[in-house]
């Protein structure tokens, strides 16, 4: 793998624009500033920059429920973003969407989506449209261990083998659905077994590692824009927070779990490993977060004194077909 210092850094501070935007997502929904629930993606950053980086301006995503970090690593922008989670007009969906609706047509960005799984057979229809544009675009649909189980997955899964979709399978395993642990609802440890039954390539790797997400994601971006078909990309994490927001109250994980993934953050890691090889020193590293938590400070102000939608939007986007 060929990083230039540019690259790792524009990853660090892109893993970081992540982490630092769903903090204060967190705390907005504890304050109730923004509309509905938010669901944050701090400690699985590595695998959105890692594969995101990966792809070309023009390629495909779907994302899910947890989506924030996914869209911030195609190239979404922030201030729009919160915008949305405030149901303003300047926000992705014309503050008609919220957090588990925002899409970016324009920057690849299909959807998230609030249907477990409903993403893959969204991504497939994308990757078919792709091959048979004859477009060498690639689709990396991204989804959590939770959603392995619908069926939406495994009849994605199984379309994608047969029709050798330019599209990859990013399986986000932070060992938990909701409140149940994976080992209780998954006939599987590793998700990437389940690729063998569809007859497609398969790759697991330490999600906490950007280096081997990026590696991995290369390798499988690299397949599905051959035409040699799709790849099952298991990514292994941590989901630091509680399913909804920072602390739902509803499930008492193992205090040591948490503080042994939390000693492995992405973040911190990377930063340790940029430092290593001189990208940046010490306290460059520290300038840059304090530069992206008060540009995430800047959107949130400007996002909350956005206008709100105006009444005649109400009709916009909205799709109905009548037989009568
Ligand atoms: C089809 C469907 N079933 C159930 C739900 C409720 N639900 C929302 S998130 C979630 C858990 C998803 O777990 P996983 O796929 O592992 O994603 P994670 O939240 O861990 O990132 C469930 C069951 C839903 N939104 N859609
Ligand atoms: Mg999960």
């Amino acid at each position: 793998m060929d990083l230039s210092n540019a690259d790792m850094l524009r990853m660090f501070e892109q893993m970081t624009r992540i982490r630092e935007f769903d903090e204060r997502a967190g705390l907005l929904m504890e304050q109730a500033r923004v509309h509905g629930s938010v669901h944050l993606y701090c400690g699985e950053e590595a695998i959105a920059v890692g594969v995101c980086e990966a792809l070309n301006d023009d390629d495909y995503i779907t994302s899910t429920h947890r989506g924030h970090g996914h869209l911030i690593a195609k190239g979404g922008d922030v201030e729009r973003m919160y915008a949305e989670l405030f149901a303003k007009a300047t926000g992705y969906n014309g503050g008609k969407g919220g957090s588990m609706h925002m899409a970016a047509l324009d920057l690849g960005i299909i959807g998230a989506n609030g249907i477990v799984a409903a993403g893959l057979p969204i991504g497939l229809g994308v990757a078919f449209a792709s091959q048979y544009q004859g477009n060498d675009r690639v689709t990396v649909c991204f989804f959590g261990d939770g959603a392995t189980n619908e069926g939406a997955f495994h009849e994605a899964m199984n379309m994608a083998a047969i029709l050798k979709a330019p599209m990859v399978f990013v399986c986000e395993n932070n060992g938990y659905g909701e409140w149940s642990s994976a080992a209780s609802t998954t006939s599987v440890t590793d998700i990437v077994d389940r690729a063998a039954s569809y007859g497609i390539a398969g790759a697991m790797v330490d999600g906490m590692d950007i280096a081997a997400v990026h590696e991995a994601s290369i390798e499988a971006i690299a397949r599905a824009r051959s035409g040699a078909g799709p790849t099952l990309l298991e990514c292994k994490t941590y989901r630091y927070y509680d399913h909804v927001g920072r602390d739902f109250g509803m499930l008492q994980r193992d205090p040591d779990e948490i503080a042994r993934w939390r000693a492995r953050d992405p973040i911190k890691q990377w930063r340790k490993v940029l430092i290593a090889q001189g990208v940046f020193d010490a306290n460059t590293a520290d300038t840059i977060t304090a530069r992206i938590a008060a540009d995430m400070d800047r959107a949130i102000a400007n996002a909350e004194q956005a206008p709100d939608p105006h009444p005649d939007a109400l009709y916009e986007d909205v799709y109905s077909e009548s037989t009568v």
